[in-house]
């Protein structure tokens, strides 16, 4: 039974039902019963494994189709009036071109399935930050993962009421044809379309494509940044907690930062970490002039492997209840293993792909884009806040990818023009997260390159115009934790040991640290991040801090080339922080 009498969503479901001719049709009100029995039938028709119930209570186990395992930027596609509005990063067709393929692939693809109806919430339920959405699918396994990801059910509908302006979301898996494979989306329409493949961001309608490519629209219409970007509220000793965002390119170390545990020396001394996101932040000014944020999402899609009780038990520690894994290793007891959980590789377990698996063949057994998908409730370091409507206040934004060589451990941008700059110049080396060739450079704009819903010469300027309405900015930095040396080992130990690394800058943003100018922005000194316990000398930092010009003037010729994509396009602004840039390079 449909849980709304609103017309707009009504009408479209109908409309929906006709095109796709589902056996049935089922409303998910977001009850545990009516969860437990999907899942239930999940385990009857094999698109779910249940997991050992002692040892992982709720856990449930998922294989995607081996040819459908990462986001497919190829066949992902924005879907505006004009070409040029969508841009010369984003694949673009004509929305009637599009929409006259995705109906003859849609037709009938139901047959014989139910079509889930999820009426869902991006942000609390109520915030006036909150946007709402309807995803209709016929996965169980995308419908269970959407009521981890996001507040599903009967008081979203609620929370709806009768309003028009709801995003319009239709999945189907129909046969998992990667040659019919599509992941469009409609701005104009608030309409996201994905068929032929059951995989994370192409199937989770709510994440990449609702709250990156259709929300950045709505951004920018309505004076806001919807940002890949995590949220963490960093505690000092005086009690006060301090807020930074970071955007990083997929699988740079988002859930890790975002859950980060302070390294012993802090903690002795009652440092805290809270997590507010991992993955996406909503960010708004508020009446007095400072950035607020808010995590649109529910739950955690994180990379599996490299998840450990040393490197992230926050993350490990958020999996051991009603959570979903995704193209893990599957052990012999019912529980799960990947590379990097730790050094014990199970025997007698499968493989990602259901297949025996010896641990030493030298083959890994889980995909390296395996997934986790957990509740943020059960993240023991969740930010109080989590749930607050009106976000937390941004007191830094942090830019970082992977960069062997050219971008120090950590600068700081001049002002926040500079810090656009910043933002619009950020490499990284490319790994699992997307189709494609793991480690060749590629450029990633505020780590929004696959994930921008329109022209991304445009989205810089509207950055660039919320200068505008921040008069309270947070201060913008880049960092790098994968600096490497000749024999491509990281220098720099990561994980809790960036909060040395994210104490300085907020020392910057509160006026409490001097820097030394350098040619592209501010660095520390070195005597100002505290190595206390963390076993990196003098000389390492110095090393890690240092800057390169013969790089950096090969790393400006890259940028050019990268520029000049956009044309006229490209904000006056920008081009100006480049050759001010070149300037100081000489
Ligand atoms: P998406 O969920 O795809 O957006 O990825 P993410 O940005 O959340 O990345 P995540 O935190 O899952 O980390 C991805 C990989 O980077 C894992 O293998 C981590 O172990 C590794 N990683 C994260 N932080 C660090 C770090 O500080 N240093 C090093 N060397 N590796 C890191
Ligand atoms: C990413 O690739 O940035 C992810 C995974 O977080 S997905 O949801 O597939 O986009
Ligand atoms: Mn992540």
């Amino acid at each position: 039974m449909a849980l709304t009498d609103n017309r707009y969503i009504l009408d479209w479901v109908n409309a929906q039902i006709d095109l796709c001719r589902p056996s049935k049709v089922l409303w998910i009100d977001g009850s545990k019963a009516q969860l437990d029995e999907l899942r239930q039938q999940g385990f009857a028709t094999g698109e779910l494994i249940e997991l050992n119930q002692e040892l992982l209570p709720g856990c449930v186990y998922h294989r995607s189709d081996p040819s459908d395992v990462a986001r497919v930027e190829a066949r992902t596609f924005i879907c505006c009036e004009k070409q040029e509005d969508a841009g010369p990063t984003n694949n673009w067709m004509a929305p009637a071109e599009m929409r006259a393929k995705l109906k003859d692939i849609y037709a009938g693809c139901m047959d014989g399935r139910t079509m889930y109806v999820i009426p869902y919430a991006m942000g609390a339920v109520g915030s006036p930050f909150a946007k709402y959405g309807i995803e209709l699918t016929d996965s169980i396994y995308v419908t269970v993962s959407m009521a981890i990801m996001t507040r599903v059910g009967t008081e979203v509908c609620a929370a709806m009421g009768d309003a028009a302006d709801f995003v319009k979301g239709l999945h189907s898996n129909a046969q998992l044809d990667p040659e019919r494979r599509y992941i469009a989306h409609f701005p104009q329409d608030n309409e996201i379309c994905s068929v032929n493949s059951g995989y994370g961001g192409n199937a989770l309608l709510g994440k990449k494509c609702f709250a990156l490519r259709i929300a950045s629209c709505l951004g920018r219409d309505e004076g806001w940044l919807a940002e890949h970007m995590l949220i963490l509220g960093v505690q000092n000793p005086a009690g006060e907690v301090r807020y930074v965002c970071g955007a990083f390119p997929s699988a740079c170390g988002k859930t890790n930062l975002a859950m980060l545990i302070p390294p012993e020396a802090y903690r002795e001394k009652g440092w805290k970490c809270w997590c507010v996101g991992d993955d996406i932040a909503w960010l708004r000014p508020g009446p007095d002039g400072r950035l607020w944020a808010v995590n649109p999402e529910n739950g955690f899609f994180g990379v599996a492997p490299g998840t450990s009780e040393k490197t992230n038990p926050n993350a490990l520690a958020s999996t051991m209840k009603d959570s979903i894994f995704t193209n893990v290793v599957l052990k012999p007891d019912g529980t799960v293993w990947w590379e990097g959980m730790d050094k014990n590789p199970p025997r007698g377990a499968l493989n990602w792909k259901g297949e025996p698996w010896d641990p030493d063949s030298g083959v890994p057994g889980a995909h390296p884009n395996s997934r986790f998908t957990a509740p943020a409730k059960n993240c023991p370091c969740i930010s109080p806040e989590f749930d607050n409507p009106q976000g937390v206040p941004i007191s830094a934004i942090v830019f970082g990818g992977r960069r062997a060589r050219t971008a120090p451990l950590v600068y700081q941008s001049r002002n926040w023009q500079h810090g656009v700059f910043v933002g619009s110049i950020m490499a990284s080396e490319k790994t699992a997260a997307a189709e494609g060739k793991v480690g060749e450079v590629r450029r990633d704009p505020m780590a929004m390159l696959p994930f921008c819903g329109y022209h991304m010469a445009d989205y810089w300027q509207h950055w660039l115009d919320m200068e505008q309405r921040i008069t309270n900015p947070p201060v913008i930095c880049n960092v790098n934790w994968f600096r490497t040396d000749e024999q491509g080992k990281f220098l720099w130990p990561g994980f809790g040991d960036n909060l040395r690394v994210i104490e300085w800058v907020l020392k910057r943003a509160f006026g409490e640290v001097d820097a030394v100018d350098s040619e592209i922005g501010y660095l520390p000194r070195p005597e100002d991040i505290n190595l206390e316990g963390c076993g990196v000398d003098m000389e390492t930092l110095r090393g890690l801090l240092s800057v390169d010009k013969t790089l950096w003037r090969q790393e400006t010729a890259g940028i050019r080339e990268f520029y000049a994509k956009f044309g006229e396009k490209l904000p006056a602004a920008l081009k100006a922080e480049l050759d001010e840039l070149e300037r100081r390079l000489g």
